[in-house]
């Protein structure tokens, strides 16, 4: 069994990136069997609770005031349509129900409406996320009080390359974040986005700063950028298709999160819409182990559910159960 190790240096992981790409993909397919089932996939259903007009200025995002994306603002929903849509998650067999919202951070007085979603999610038997900005140490604890599995809060990329994508807030702000959810007992979500026009160095660093943390996220969201037009990052992508990530490079960052973060579970997230079969098939064989499944993911369009069960029955993968993960990594954790 691999060692789980949080001491990893840039130098090792720039030498994992170098690899040939059979050497790498091998690699990652022996870790992520020594750690995880073979040929299983966590599928995870994500819902805007809260749409647009975020006051934060991250160049990708089109919910983003800044943004000219024509995304409509909207107040938080309402706690019982909230639930309508996570009771038809559940029958369609989601196990794990993701809720994201356009904040800098809650307000004090939403969070009894938060608290009510994820208490009435859970009694649906799945797994609750949700993704809703900073939080101060108080709300962390009144999420933990709820019950809530997971908080998702994404580094995006590297700390040299963060404020030329997000003005708003530092990544230390961010890191003070995952902090406070993993000191309230909350399981930590946080990736990034891939084909920001990034050099392979902020690649390498972005691993690296997920991969150093006093522990390891449970769940590390791997996007490509879906490209907005009206974002900055979106319009720049429009004017130099060049600057689109390279599919093999996207499988180097999946193989290299699975080496470095072996218990993991690598969500491939975001951008799978623009993504051919045979890519996806190589971010699986890289040791990715979860997707997004529906129609929409927050704004953007998805894969959608038939078009994902044709791909998932070409390549015999199959849908984890929801206890799946967890109980993996908790088995892990006692035997270590
Ligand atoms: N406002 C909260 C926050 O930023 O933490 C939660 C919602 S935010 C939309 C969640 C994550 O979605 C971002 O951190 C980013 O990684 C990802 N994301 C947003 N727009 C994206 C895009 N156009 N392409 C790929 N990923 C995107
Ligand atoms: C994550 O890393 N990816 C999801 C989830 N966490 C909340 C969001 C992807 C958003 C893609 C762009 C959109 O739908 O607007
Ligand atoms: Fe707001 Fe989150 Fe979008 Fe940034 S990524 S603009 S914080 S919704």
């Amino acid at each position: 069994m691999t060692e789980v190790r949080t001491d990893w240096t840039r130098s090792e992981i720039a030498t994992l990136f170098d690899l040939s790409f059979d050497e790498l993909v091998y690699q990652a397919q022996t870790v992520h069997r020594a750690h995880h089932a073979a040929g299983q996939i966590q599928l995870c259903t994500l819902l805007s609770i809260k749409t647009g007009g975020c006051p934060e200025d991250c160049g990708y995002c089109s919910q983003s005031v800044k943004a000219d994306s024509g995304v409509e603002a909207t107040k938080l929903m309402d706690v019982q349509a909230v639930l309508q849509k996570a009771a038809e998650a559940a029958d369609n067999g989601s196990r794990r129900f993701c809720m994201g919202a356009a904040w800098r951070n809650p307000k004090d007085r939403d969070m009894p409406e938060i608290v009510q979603i994820v208490q009435g999610v859970r009694a649906m038997g799945m797994e609750t996320c949700m993704t809703l900005g900073m939080l101060t140490p108080q709300q962390a604890d009144m999420l933990a009080e709820a019950g809530l599995d997971y908080y998702n809060h994404n580094i995006d990329t590297s700390p040299e390359r963060y404020n030329e994508i997000i003005t708003t807030r530092t990544m230390d702000d961010r890191l003070d974040t995952l902090a406070e959810v993993r000191r309230a007992g909350i399981n930590v979500c946080s990736g990034g986005i891939v084909g920001l026009g990034e050099t392979r160095s902020d690649r390498v660093g972005f691993i690296h700063t997920l991969a150093t943390l006093p522990q390891h996220p449970e769940s590390v969201p791997v996007n490509a950028l879906v490209p907005v037009k009206g974002t900055v990052l979106g319009d720049m992508l429009a004017d130099t298709p060049l600057a689109k990530i390279d599919d093999i490079e996207f499988v180097r960052t999946i193989a290299v999160a699975r080496i470095t973060m072996p218990i993991s579970m690598v969500r491939l997230s975001a951008g799978r819409e623009s993504m051919s079969e045979a890519t996806q098939a190589l971010c699986f064989m890289a040791g990715a182990n979860s997707i997004f499944t529906g129609d929409k993911l927050l704004t953007a369009a998805n894969a959608g559910d038939d078009k994902d069960a044709a791909m998932l029955a070409k390549l015999g993968l199959r849908a984890m159960e929801a206890e799946e993960p967890l109980r993996a990594c908790k088995a892990l954790e006692a035997a270590e």
